[in-house]
């Protein structure tokens, strides 16, 4: 697809900002993906050092299979940087991320992190979020289909993703996910603080005041756009 350019100069760009002896996020999805490939390239290449701190499995898989030395985040005091990608973001820099599945541990980790920076394409900006993508709740596996009625009591049109034919899908901490659109004008605040009160939700793909920098991939460049 023509965004593939802009994706990998976008992964590219976020990479250069690793610097040695840093410890780095490092996010799930197809952007993210690239970005840890990037990573190895540079250790290869440049001797860049640095631990990484992953947000899925499949993250850690890849990035250990790279030689990149990981921690699990209990073991750091801090991230310097995280680098993640994102569904939507808006002019204020909210987002919705969770479409790979790894929203949970995804925002635990944004949030130590001292710089977080979003990697994604021109696409992915958005005016008013739930635009494009529905907003990934992650709830209890426990009652799925009682705590899916209470969201749509609050107005949600729901979907319980899926894995296998007929199995709700898993996400790495064993919960599950339901994809919510709405139809209101709900704030992102507002709608994220809903949503939390709902018995049931354990976190919400909102991810507000959890983005410093973008670095966004366009057709012809890549631009960097602090917050
Ligand atoms: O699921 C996630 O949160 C991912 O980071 C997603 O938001 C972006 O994935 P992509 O880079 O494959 O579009």
């Amino acid at each position: 697809s023509i965004e593939e350019p802009a994706k990998e100069r976008a992964a590219r760009e976020a990479a250069g900002l690793v610097q040695s002896g840093m410890t780095v996020g490092l996010g799930s999805g197809t952007t993210a993906a690239i970005l840890v490939r990037r990573l190895g390239e540079r250790m290869r290449e440049e001797g860049l050092r640095f631990v990484g701190v992953p947000t899925s499995v499949a993250t850690a898989e890849l990035a250990r299979g790279l030689g990149i030395p990981l921690r699990e985040l209990d073991e750091v005091d801090a991230l310097d940087i995280n680098l993640d990608g994102a569904d939507e973001v808006d002019p204020q820099f909210r987002m919705i991320k969770g479409r790979g599945g790894a929203l949970l541990r995804e925002k635990i980790v944004a949030c130590v992190a001292r710089r977080r920076v979003t990697v994604i394409t021109q696409d992915k900006r958005v005016s008013r979020l739930g635009q494009k993508a529905p907003l990934p709740v992650e709830v209890s596996s426990i009652g799925l289909q009682h705590t899916e009625r209470r969201l749509r009591a609050m107005g949600a049109v729901t979907r319980i993703r899926m894995g296998p034919p007929g199995v709700p899908f898993r996400t790495d901490g064993g919960n599950a996910i339901i994809d919510c659109t709405f139809a209101g004008r709900h704030e992102p605040e507002e709608l994220d603080g809903l949503l939390r009160s709902v018995v049931g939700v354990f976190e919400t793909g909102l991810f507000l005041g959890l983005c410093d920098l973008l670095v966004v991939g366009t057709d012809d460049g890549v631009e960097q756009v602090p917050s």
